[in-house]
């Protein structure tokens, strides 16, 4: 008898080693938190016969796997929930022509907004799309779920959504592990226009087909144990999914529960028999009242959003404190550890010797509005650099910087971006710019790296996913295409020369790209120097260098001081005394 194999994955390990042992040989993505680590893990298996990629954007990515998928292939496409944003456009057609190998498009929402511009549920975009969703709740069913998703979607000739949220995804579980089985469908495209070209005579047709598949997946939904239902005391029934299962769990041990894996289509003869052996139904979902509406309009009488918030993510002392409000009880005071009340404040900020730092001081000699994007850069809003006013999404830095310059604002305005979000949807607000004759000036901070996702790469790094060199794409080229011809490369660090060249671009009345080139210092660690030191004795605390907000640099009493543990030498705080008093640790005075 074969030994069971089981290792402690992470959600995300977990969806890898799904992804892997279901036979995927292709997969693309677009880094965002908490989806990262998937394509990562699942690119360490280093098969022979196994592709995977970054891509610029998650439209991009879903547009590669959509091909993929069409020869047969199965194919894993990975994004956070923003992505599927981004990647809409293909996925409410791939929903129409639908797939040959599986395609499953993992979507990692982030209840809480740890790390995320806003909450988003994916179930509506499931419903949207009538495409069905899976719901895993731990590692276990992450790994289980992946590969049930691409039978379901091979079954069905449809693309899954696994829908991961955070806690899902970097928790941790036991998973039993198995080998890797590649499907037996032979590789190869076999044409069909009538299914794979959605022009408007085949599409009305594909429409029809949708609705004929979705029926089918719901009598699926209904059937399969995918969903099942759990008696116990049958005096409340709950219905829940995700990790909002395990919660349930705990906090009400005793009660029946309805657990959805497969939370669209509805299962709504399940619904309906649950409801009808339980005395009360109490919907306990994360986020939007997804199941509870549809519940409701099917004529089942249920609590939910009454009780449960609709916002932030779920723990086990929030549920606590639900169930106490539904029974009508005093909240219980569950916290394990008490706050402490004295706990100084650690606000986001930039790293020692990052250097956005250096164009956001820069741009703080000048009286106009910047328009900002998501990467790192983002923490540019925060005193003391306060130099971000606006962020809306990835691209948003360009594309929000033209809107406000073709509007009366008297103020010149500054957009600004990062590497990596320049290539994932930058380069075509540039185009706009230059087509529809902007005058601002717009900033790529490229520091050669994706860094606020943990320094992916990207089509600037001359490196793929799979670690091989490749072609290097230029943004000062890319900006040359586009029609921009006032293009600078400059390094970040050099704050006189900067606040030069922004002072003369401000009064030309036409687009000006500026590359500020200089890597993450966290990412190569090779730029660091000799640490600095202030000069003690003769500074007059004039507070130019604190001002850069660079966590290295502290209060001493009354004169400021320099931790050369955190210092990476970057120089920027040398460049702002302007009594010359900072200097590489260990020179002559
Ligand atoms: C549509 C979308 N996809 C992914 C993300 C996750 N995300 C936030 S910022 C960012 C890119 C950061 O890279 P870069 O622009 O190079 O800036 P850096 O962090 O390196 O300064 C990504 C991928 C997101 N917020 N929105
Ligand atoms: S990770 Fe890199 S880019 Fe991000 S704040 Fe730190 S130094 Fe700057
Ligand atoms: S050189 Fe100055 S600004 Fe740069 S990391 Fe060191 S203390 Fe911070």
């Amino acid at each position: 008898m074969s030994e069971l194999k089981q290792d402690l994955l992470s959600g995300n390990d977990a969806y890898a080693r799904g992804a892997w042992e279901a036979g995927v040989t292709v997969a693309a993505g677009y880094p965002g938190t908490p989806s990262t680590e998937i394509l990562e893990a699942l690119a360490a298996y280093k098969q022979q016969d196994l592709h995977c990629e970054w891509s610029p954007n998650e439209k991009v990515a879903l547009e590669v796997g959509a091909g993929a998928a069409l020869t047969g292939a199965r194919v894993l496409v990975t994004m956070k929930h923003v992505g599927l944003n981004v990647a809409a456009d293909p996925f409410m057609t791939l929903a129409y022509t639908g797939c040959v190998g599986g395609i499953v498009i993992l979507v990692a929402d982030d209840p809480g907004m740890h790390s995320s511009q806003n909450e988003q549920d994916t179930r509506h975009f499931a419903r949207f799309g009538k495409v069905p969703i899976l719901e895993p709740s731990d590692a276990t069913e992450a790994k289980d779920m992946m590969k049930r998703g691409f039978e379901i979607s091979e079954q069905f000739k449809t693309p899954v959504i696994v829908r991961s949220t955070t806690r899902v995804s970097h928790s941790r579980g036991l998973v039993d592990l198995e080998d890797r089985q590649l499907p037996e469908t032979k590789i190869g495209f076999q044409k069909n226009p009538r299914q794979f070209v959605p022009v408007p005579a085949f599409a009305r047709q594909m429409r029809v087909d949708l609705e004929k598949r979705l029926h089918d997946i719901k009598d699926f939904a209904e059937t399969d144990s995918i969903n099942r239902i759990e008696y116990n005391d049958k005096s409340l029934g709950i219905i829940t999914s995700s990790t909002s299962y395990l919660y349930v769990k705990e906090v009400w041990p005793e009660a029946s529960v309805l657990k959805l894996g497969m939370a669209y289509p509805f299962a709504d003869k399940l619904f309906k028999e649950f409801s009808e052996n339980v005395d009360n139904v109490l919907v306990i979902e994360e986020l939007d009242d997804f199941y509870e509406e549809h519940i409701k309009a099917l004529g089942i009488k249920c609590d939910g959003k009454n009780f449960v918030p609709n916002i932030g993510e779920f723990t086990q002392s929030k549920l606590a404190v639900i169930r106490a409000k539904y029974e009508g009880k005093e909240a219980p005071n569950l916290s394990p550890v008490e706050e402490a009340a004295d706990l100084p404040m650690r606000p986001p900020t930039l790293c020692p010797g990052c250097p956005h730092r250096g164009m956001f001081t820069a741009l703080r000699y000048f009286d106009c509005i910047v328009t900002g994007d998501i990467g790192c850069y983002a923490l540019g809003v925060a005193p003391p650099l306060s130099r971000i006013d606006t962020i809306l999404c990835m691209g948003g830095g360009f594309t929000m910087a033209h809107g406000m310059d073709r509007s009366p604002e008297p103020k010149k305005v500054v957009g600004i971006l990062g590497d990596s979000t320049f290539f994932h949807s930058g380069i075509t607000g540039l185009c706009n710019i230059a087509y529809n004759k902007g005058t601002s000036i717009i900033i790529v901070l490229d520091n050669r790296t994706t860094a606020m996702t943990g320094h992916q790469d990207h089509p600037g790094t001359g490196k793929t996913l799979m670690g091989d060199p490749t072609q290097t794409l230029s943004i000062e080229k890319i900006g040359e295409a586009c029609g921009i011809k006032r293009i600078f490369s400059v390094d970040p660090r050099d704050i006189d020369s900067n606040v030069q060249l922004l002072k003369q671009e401000f009064e030309v009345d036409e687009p000006t790209l500026i590359v500020a080139k200089y890597p993450c210092v966290l990412n190569d660690k090779s730029v660091w120097e000799t640490p600095r030191e202030i000069d003690q004795d003769l500074c007059v605390s004039c507070g130019n260098c604190v001002q850069l907000g660079c966590p290295a640099i502290e209060y001493n009493g009354e004169i400021p001081k320099i931790e050369p543990l955190m210092c990476t030498g970057c120089s920027l705080c040398e460049n702002v005394c302007e009594l010359d008093l900072i200097n590489a640790q260990g020179t002559e005075k």
